[in-house]
């Protein structure tokens, strides 16, 4: 029999965590560093996105590590946008079929999941409060800091980089000749805020994504299983450097989002306002994603994304998924599964971080309530009519598993479609006019024989 082979998992976010279970289900010793504390023990957890929206992607890849009905039980279905306008009018435009809906899970709650789970399986060992230092990604060697100061060194067959946007063993790989990278932050921070329950009830309808689109300025409200929702408020730098007082608060909620100010409440949305600053949000594309056979970058470690798609941690997830199917295909041989992983999996990175700035961009330049809506009904009105031929590009992404970069090319060629049908419905309208304003002229001049003629003209081409 083979020595089993050792793999050292950098980071125990949610990625991290899902593949320590992948990595013991194929039979490898698994170590899993994580800088931060156990999540598990901690009273409060600072920092980023309370909730996600987790939807077909990463649900797949949590099923095949037989987690996805646990997650599932726990997490709210959201089954349309609900998109409030600047009076607070409310529309419902649902996402499909009842089967089509998104779901809200609490990302603290689905980080301790895949920890434990982690834990329960063979040859797994979780490491908290282990900080990579340094590491040689041709030797397989880490160093981490540990809490308590002291370095700690371990040699491992396969380095598995799941530390996140910042990610320390992608900064060694950009050192690397040939390597390919780019980074890019956007203008807009964002910042969470809380929409507390009603008399112990949700304040808003509950199995929505609730959207206030309005241009720069954007907000997304996602369920809590408390009955609370978290509101993220997305929007340029400087516009949050002025608002500097509370009443500068008041002012701007008032202004552009009257109807949530009374569901946050006056007093709690300005000490929120105040108690964290925005926080920023970076796009990452990457390649390749590994280092001979022995190290290899996955979630937001390697394509971090700005998050107007929904889509970073289901891609990350999903990674996992991608990354099993070619330990399958080749035999868990890394050499080859390494150079495989970073040749299929980048392009449909690289295509779900464009369609998330792309989104940014055209939400930012002219998505306000009334677009949202309009948008949202032609994609349905078009999907209804040719279910097959037309599929919304939120649909593609979010309720299958068509890659990413085919995703993108479907959705070029719809577009080809729908402008060709607009022209050619425009070209029918064009001829029918004609046709019918020739008739009214013959009629109103009472010449029969050009009427006649007309109609003959018509029959011949009906037929
Ligand atoms: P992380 O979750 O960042 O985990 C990385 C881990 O590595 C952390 O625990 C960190 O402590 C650890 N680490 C870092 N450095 C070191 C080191 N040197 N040594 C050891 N450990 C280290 N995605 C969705 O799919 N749906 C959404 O609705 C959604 N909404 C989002 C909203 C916002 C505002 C943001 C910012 C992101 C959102 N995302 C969403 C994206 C999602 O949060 C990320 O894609 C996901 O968390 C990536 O997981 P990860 O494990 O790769 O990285
Ligand atoms: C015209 C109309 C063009 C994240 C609408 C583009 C994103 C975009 C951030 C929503 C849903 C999960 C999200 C839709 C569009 C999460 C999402 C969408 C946001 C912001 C988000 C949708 C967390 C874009 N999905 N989505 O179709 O409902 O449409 F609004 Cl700011």
């Amino acid at each position: 029999m083979e020595k089993q082979k050792s793999v050292a998992v950098v980071g125990g976010g949610l990625v991290g965590a899902m593949n320590a279970c992948y990595l013991s289900s194929r039979g490898f010793k698994v170590d899993l560093y994580e800088a931060r504390q156990d999540i598990r023990t901690m009273e409060i957890v600072r920092g980023r996105s309370i909730n996600l929206a987790l939807s077909c992607r990463g649900r797949q890849a949590l099923k095949k590590v037989g987690l996805e009905d646990q997650v599932v039980k726990d997490g709210i279905p959201m089954y349309a946008r609900m998109i409030h306008d600047l009076n607070g009018t409310l529309r419902p435009i649902p996402y499909g079929k009842s089967d089509q809906y998104i779901m809200s899970v609490d990302r603290r709650k689905l980080n301790e999941t895949l920890l434990t789970a982690a834990e329960e399986r063979p040859d797994v060992t979780l490491h908290f409060q282990h900080k990579l230092i340094s590491c040689d990604l041709e030797k397989g060697k880490l160093s981490f800091k540990m809490n308590g100061g002291a370095d700690v060194e371990v040699t491992t067959d396969l380095i598995m980089g799941n530390d996140g946007a910042y990610s320390a063993i992608r900064k060694h790989m950009v050192k690397r000749p040939r390597f390919n990278y780019s980074q890019e932050y956007i203008p807009h921070g964002y910042m969470e805020l809380t929409v507390p329950p009603h008399n112990g009830e949700f304040a808003m309808a509950i199995n929505y994504l609730h959207i206030w689109p309005r241009n720069e300025y954007m907000m997304i409200a996602l369920p809590n299983q408390d009955k609370s929702f978290t509101l993220t408020l997305f929007m340029p730098f400087d516009m949050f450097d002025q608002i500097k007082t509370g009443d500068d608060v008041m002012r701007f909620f008032m202004e552009k989002f009257p109807d949530s100010v009374p569901l946050i409440g006056e007093e709690s949305l300005k000490e929120t306002y105040f108690k964290l600053p925005p926080l920023p949000l970076v796009s990452v594309k990457c390649s390749p994603y590994h280092v001979s056979d022995k190290a290899v970058i996955m979630g937001d470690a390697a394509h971090a994304m700005v998050p107007f798609y929904g889509q970073g941690m289901n891609c990350g997830f999903e990674d996992c998924l991608v990354f099993d199917e070619i330990m399958e295909e080749l035999g868990n041989d890394l050499s080859k599964v390494l150079p495989e992983f970073s040749v299929v999996r980048s392009p449909d990175a690289h295509a779900i971080c464009d369609l998330a700035m792309y989104n940014y961009i055209e939400m930012r330049e002219s998505v306000n309530s009334r677009w949202f809506l309009m948008r949202k009904k032609v994609d349905a009105c078009l999907h209804a009519i040719m279910p097959r031929v037309f599929i919304p590009l939120y649909t593609m992404v979010s309720f299958s598993r068509i890659r990413y970069h085919v995703v993108i090319n479907k959705a070029k060629k719809q577009d080809v479609l729908v402008d060709n049908s607009i022209q050619a419905l425009m070209a029918l309208t064009a001829v029918g006019g004609g046709y019918l304003a020739a008739v009214a002229i013959s009629r109103h001049f009472n010449i029969n024989s050009i009427t006649d003629w007309i109609h003959n003209m018509a029959d011949q081409i009906l037929k």
